[in-house]
């Protein structure tokens, strides 16, 4: 057994555990990790701010089902790295944010940039916790991926004191981890078909956590065979081939209100992986707590999330992946009873993505100004291929990508379920490490895209080529909806005075286009995708239409 830096004891486990990819900024408290990682194999993407590094890894994490790794220094590094670990635990994303502490000397004293990382991380993370001895680091970096991985993913942050970095010991490393993977048991299965039976309008609800391609095949097989409609919970679109038969919407912001009265009509929820968080639940409203009055049966990987607010006929702790591959192997029910219930729920969602003209400005009887949002994501959609990543952050200018995009292939959305601004251009970056070859697009509002717009600078110097379209309304949108309908008139706070846009991309070296309109929008796109570098295009909205098919001056009225 040689001796290793505690460094070098930090890569090897990285290593072993399959992470090919890992992002920073650099601080002097790990220099000893990033002396390791000179040597390889992982690619270090070097960022702008750790907010980005840290949504980078929450991608990596939510792309590949392993830990988002992020690199990042003390006081100053982690409390801008925080987002991240806050969204990594309402997205049920495995991240391991990695804090260069203080030396062990002087930890106690407020030494320069100390931070008390479990406690500040503490009640955010999954686990949060500080080495205190190298020869201890395989132990604590196996439990972290452990914790980070098993039953409800999440974010482990470990704070990583200078000393304990730098010193060696002899030491040997911990097994690669295996995720615990909680299963079905077949009574449960049995009791499903049970339920299923005696159904007349059964409706599944999935998303949430550890959703792999065979996962999402099971669900596609054991919908389409019994003639299920599926919905998706907030920002799970990419679960099920939005094309299928059975796939009937999503209960996001803004869901379609046809949907929203089958979930109340269904006598069956069968939730296949998501949390009944606050959106999908339309803030609690759609089902009522505790005893829903559809029966419920909810498959969720994590203990905590079954039956502590809405109780479940029926509560499986179990992976989707495990679940609906035991539910794929057992006869299916016949759907004769709910066929035509399926069907007007896919008639209902159909008609609910189709882009009318002047559903956002653009073309046609209704003509606005500027580029229509619903057309030109519905162009885009035509034009590119299943497996291109689309990733987004928050504001009203995503209620249309949820809208107007359909997903086709698992892995191709990513959106914070936290609904944190700022997400879009780091996730795209991360999607464009895991999958070169692949199209990906981040689409950003205004206001979003400023938060993180400095990571252009990452995509030029790594080469990872995405296309943004900042969806300028020159306006914190959401905020401003909202401050219409609680304030009329009194305009504070939400106007945004704006750079140009298509300049900065190009004073970054990307490509930097202004989109003036709807019809000019295909031709700037197709030169988008084939600029050969990062780009961007600056899409001019109507500021008038707040939401889709949605006038602010309609809002003001009421
Ligand atoms: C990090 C963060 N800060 C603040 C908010 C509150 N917030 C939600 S949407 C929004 C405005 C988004 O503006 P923009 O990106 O321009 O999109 P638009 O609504 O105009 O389409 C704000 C400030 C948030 N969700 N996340
Ligand atoms: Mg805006």
């Amino acid at each position: 057994m040689q001796h290793r830096t505690g460094g070098q004891i930090v890569l090897d486990h990285l290593r072993a555990n399959g992470i090919d990819a890992a992002f920073c900024v650099p601080g002097e408290s790990f220099l000893a990790v990033l002396d390791a990682l000179y040597d390889g194999p992982i690619r270090l993407i070097t960022c702008r701010h750790e907010a980005a590094a840290a949504n980078m890894a929450v991608a990596y994490g939510k792309l590949t089902g392993r830990p988002g790794v992020c690199l990042v220094t003390r006081g100053p590094g982690a409390t801008q790295a925080s987002v991240g670990v806050h969204t990594a635990a309402q997205d049920s994303a495995p991240l391991l944010l990695l804090v260069g502490q203080v030396g062990r000397a002087v930890r106690g004293r407020e030494a320069f940039q100390e931070l008390d990382v479990p406690a500040v991380f503490g009640p955010m993370a999954k686990w949060a916790a500080e080495a205190g001895d190298p020869a201890r680091l395989p132990e604590l970096l196996a439990r972290a991926f452990q914790v980070a991985t098993s039953g409800r993913p999440g974010p482990v942050v470990l704070a990583l004191p200078e000393d304990v970095l730098a010193a060696s010991a002899r030491v040997g490393d911990a097994r690669p981890v295996r995720a615990v993977v909680p299963r079905v048991a077949p009574a449960d299965l049995a009791r499903l078909r049970e339920l299923l039976g005696g159904a007349r309008r059964p409706l599944v609800l999935a998303g949430g956590p550890g959703w792999t391609e065979a996962a999402a095949a099971d669900l596609r097989s054991v919908a389409e065979a019994a003639r299920l409609p599926v919905a998706v919970s907030f920002r799970s679109q990419d679960v099920l081939d939005n094309r299928s038969p059975s796939y009937v919407g999503d209960l996001g912001v803004s869901p379609n209100p046809a949907l929203v009265e089958r979930v109340r009509a269904a006598d069956l929820l069968i939730a296949v992986g998501p949390r009944l968080g606050a959106i999908t639940t339309g803030g609690y409203r759609l089902l009522e707590a505790p005893i829903p009055r559809q029966r419920l049966v909810h498959v969720h990987p994590g203990l905590a999330e079954l039956g502590g607010l809405y109780q479940p006929d029926l509560a499986v702790q179990a992976a989707v992946g495990p679940f609906l591959a035991a539910w794929r192997s057992v006869p299916p029910v016949r759907g004769d009873t709910w066929t035509a219930w399926t069907e007007a729920a896919r008639a209902n969602y159909q008609a609910w993505v189709r882009p009318w003209p002047g559903a956002g400005g653009g073309a046609g009887p209704a003509a606005r100004p500027g580029v229509d949002l619903g057309q030109a994501l519905a162009a885009m959609r035509e034009r590119l291929p299943d497996d291109a990543v689309v990733a987004s952050g928050a504001g009203n200018y995503s209620i249309w990508v949820h809208r107007y995009f359909q997903f086709r292939r698992h892995g191709t959305q990513l959106a914070p379920k936290s609904g944190a601004m700022g997400f879009g251009l780091p996730a795209a970056l991360a999607a464009k490490v895991v999958h070169p070859r692949r199209t990906v697009v981040a689409v950003a509002g205004d206001g979003d895209f400023l938060m993180t717009a400095q990571e252009l600078a990452t995509a030029v110097q790594h080469r990872l080529e995405v296309v943004v379209l900042v969806v300028n309304n020159g306006r914190y949108g959401t905020i401003r909806m909202h401050q219409e309908r609680a304030y009329p008139g009194r305009v504070i706070g939400t106007e945004l005075q704006n750079p140009d846009f298509a300049a900065l991309a190009r004073a970054y070296g990307a490509a930097g286009e202004p989109v003036a309109d709807t019809a000019a929008f295909p031709a700037a796109f197709e030169r988008a995708l084939a600029a050969g570098r990062p780009a961007l295009l600056d899409l001019r909205v109507d500021p008038g239409t707040i939401a889709p098919g949605l006038e602010l001056s309609t809002l003001r009225r009421r």
